[in-house]
């Protein structure tokens, strides 16, 4: 590069990558086909509105690159095209949200969505999000005791407060959803059924964890975290609120789509269709297991006792460690992860009393269950006995490059 103050900070940050574990669970190793796709020409291009139907000329590749993502899209997930739409052009997770409120839900009518700080999302009605000044959340969380939803209590609060949607799916909850339950208390009280499956979906997609579809109206989700994509996000609705859903991007929130996005979102689909990627899915549940058993094998309290996905709270603060001390502890050896808050924290989200971990990026580098116990054991070091493990983490990061 020209640029080589730029050209610089890139290598840095490639190098950053290569020598640090990744545990964030929002985060991914996109492959070479994706990255060509998302560096290519097609970021010059103008395109708003749908294919077939634009403002500018010179459409004619990007029409076919937009109706080829949205068909892998679908039949990635497995679904008919009589009965689901899918828009690919959200620029990511956040306004894709805020479109399927603006295109469904009144402004102002109730929303039910969880709490933050239990693992829920910002824009899932969050006071400090615009979804929530805009509508009125409705919050939610799991139960003290067990850590786990209790779908019998989310039914009293439904039948109490009768929002017009109900945003399942999580940022920091480590257990499968029951979807079919969230039907039948969507059903009771006439809501919309939305599934915000951003953090699972190549779950999904890879057959490792259940599908929403059969049950919700809506599914979102963004293509950067076990997608394994770029940055962005797809909206799926049943083919009756395809108009509403299609107005509320564009032109309702969003001017022209990111053509090249669009085209990495699709290389990613393709990945996420083949044979491998069901392996993948599989084992980054297996990783997620296999990393929490240890941990608990060492004495660390797991929040809900264990997982089910791609991801694991340990409430570090049990032990006396507040999850930013864990986190900067962590970072200083080579072992990147966010602190987070836990369920009914009575610290500050800023200083909370937990630490998040994931494995779909370390999965994507090929390590495995005895790889996850190598790790528990260095976090152990780390947090308990204040050892330095960075040269061992430099040399398993070197065992499994980043292709
Ligand atoms: N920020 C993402 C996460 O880390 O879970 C959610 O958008």
């Amino acid at each position: 590069m020209r640029d080589t103050q730029i050209e610089n900070l890139i290598k840095k940050e490639t190098q950053r990558q290569n020598e640090t574990l990744d545990l964030i669970p929002s985060e991914n190793f996109v492959s070479s086909e994706v990255l060509k796709a998302l560096g290519s020409v097609l970021t010059n291009k103008y395109a708003e509105g749908y294919s077939g139907k634009r403002y500018y000329g010179g459409n004619e590749y990007v029409d076919q690159i937009e109706t080829l993502c949205i068909d892998r899209a679908l039949k990635v997930f497995k679904l008919s095209p009589k009965k689901w739409h899918v828009n690919v052009q959200p620029y990511s997770g956040s306004p894709a949200n805020l479109a399927v409120y603006a295109g469904l839900v009144p402004l102002g009518e109730k929303i039910m969505g969880m709490q933050l700080d239990m693992g829920g999302h910002l824009t899932h009605g969050h006071k400090v999000s615009f979804t929530g000044s805009a509508w009125k959340q409705i919050p939610y969380g799991v139960d003290q005791k067990t850590e786990v939803l209790d779908y019998h209590a989310l039914m009293v609060l439904a039948e109490a407060e009768k929002p017009k949607l109900i945003v399942v799916g999580y940022t920091a909850y480590p257990r499968k959803i029951d979807f079919a339950k969230f039907r039948a208390i969507a059903d009771k009280i006439g809501a919309y059924l939305m599934v915000d499956m951003s953090h699972f979906s190549g779950l999904v997609a890879g057959g490792a964890l259940p599908s929403p579809f059969k049950y919700a109206d809506v599914v979102t989700t963004t293509t950067h975290k076990t997608l394994r994509g770029p940055r962005g996000a797809m909206i799926f609705c049943k083919a009756d609120l395809a108009r509403s859903i299609d107005r509320a991007v564009f032109p309702g929130l969003q001017g022209g789509p990111h053509v090249n996005q669009i085209a990495a979102t699709a290389v990613a689909l393709l990945e996420a269709g083949q044979p491998t990627f069901k392996s993948y899915a599989k084992q980054v549940i297996l990783n997620a297991k296999a990393l929490s058993n240890e941990l608990k094998k060492m004495g660390w309290r797991i929040v809900s006792g264990g997982t089910d996905t791609h991801l694991l709270l340990v409430d570090t603060f049990a032990r006396g460690i507040p999850g930013k001390e864990a986190s900067d502890l962590l970072q200083e050896n080579g072992i990147i992860v966010n602190k987070n808050t836990i369920p009914f924290d009575a610290r500050s989200p800023m200083d909370p009393s937990g630490i998040r971990l994931g494995t779909p990026a370390l999965t994507t580098r090929g390590m495995k269950e005895k790889e996850m116990v190598l790790i528990a054991q260095m976090i152990h070091e780390v947090l308990l006995e204040k050892k330095n493990v960075l040269a061992q983490i430099k040399i398993l990061c070197r065992r499994f490059p980043i292709k």
